[in-house]
């Protein structure tokens, strides 16, 4: 049975989801494909980096960084959980123990669809200690805010349930996520029919990695990325890194997108995504400099604009 608890859960109100883009830049208006389904708008890059802005913003008030167990932990997902609130998503933070310490997930159900049929997308909230955790996952974490912000400021409507989730303690060993999926009944975890993982997806000198794992799942992103014109390569070396694990072994299909870690970019992918070989795609990984200075803003807003585009298209 679940250990986790649920300590808060509040809706919103549709009025506070058409306040939602006062604030922000507008998103592109959704066209109509041939198939009648609504297509995703472009997420503007400006809205992701701001969320980004704000994260670093809460590493710098609470010692530097957004640890598990760190106070920039907590007050990264309490900064999250208001926005979704007001925009009238379903929260809830859900509570693990990690060696003592107390951990926290944020569950943000989007209202409606069908409830045997769900699609969640998800990143990991925690930094390491060493920083403020711009990259690794800041990006990851805000590029998911935004699209959900999105998903209400269109008054998504889909046939299927949309769930998004940060993850407490990833960098720990992926413990947040695992937690999460230990606590679901065995016909919670059937009703799950896609997770998709972002996690560090504006490194600097980025490759476009998609992951391989489910093949209905890659396709979503490889095409759409072969429509920008992007080539995509498949995300070998995330295996088992990182919370889309924790979902695979329950036997859910897993798809997401990764830019590169501490990894030497070779010559070949240098060749093909215009970086520097020999250096690694996140220079600044798991390290103090992983602050807003280090992320490509142009990864950043494809793997955004893909996200979106995935989470319109398989909750259609
Ligand atoms: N989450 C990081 C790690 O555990 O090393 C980096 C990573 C992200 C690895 C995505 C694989 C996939
Ligand atoms: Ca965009
Ligand atoms: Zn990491």
């Amino acid at each position: 049975m679940s250990r986790r608890a649920a300590l808060a859960a509040a809706t919103g109100t549709a009025l506070a989801a058409s306040l939602l883009t006062v604030a922000g830049a507008q998103a592109s208006s959704p066209e109509t494909s041939a198939a009648g389904a609504v297509a995703a708008p472009d997420i503007p890059v400006e809205n992701v980096q701001r969320h980004l802005e704000e994260l670093q913003a809460v590493a710098e008030a609470n010692g530097g960084n957004r640890a598990h167990g760190q106070p920039g932990y907590r007050a990264s997902l309490d900064h999250i959980k208001e926005k979704l609130d007001a925009a009238g998503f379903e929260t809830t933070v859900e509570e693990f123990d990690q060696a003592g310490t107390t951990g926290y997930n944020l569950i943000a159900d989007w209202p409606g669809g069908d409830a045997d049929d769900v699609v969640m997308a998800g990143a990991h909230l925690d930094s390491v200690r060493s920083g403020a955790g711009m990259n690794d996952n800041g990006t990851g974490s805000a590029a998911i805010l935004e699209v959900a912000l999105a998903v209400a400021a269109g008054d998504l409507q889909p046939a299927k349930h949309l769930r998004f989730a940060w993850w407490g303690a990833e960098e720990l060993g992926l413990v947040g996520s695992r937690n999460h999926v230990a606590g679901l009944s065995e016909a919670e975890r059937g009703q799950i029919g896609a997770y998709l993982n972002f996690d560090m997806i504006g490194s600097p000198n980025p490759g476009y990695f998609v992951y391989d794992d489910d093949a209905p799942l890659e396709k979503v992103f490889t095409e759409w990325f072969a429509a920008k014109g992007v080539e995509t390569a498949p995300a070998t070396e995330s295996d088992g890194r990182s919370d889309h694990a924790s979902f695979q072994e329950a036997g859910i299909p897993v798809g997401g997108l990764f830019t590169g870690a501490g990894e030497t970019m070779t010559q070949a992918q240098a060749d093909k995504w215009g970086g520097t070989a020999g250096e690694p795609f996140d220079k600044c990984y798991h390290t103090a400099c992983d602050d807003m200075s280090n992320i490509n803003s142009t990864a950043l807003d494809l793997n955004t604009d893909a996200l979106a585009h995935a989470v319109w298209e398989l909750s259609s």
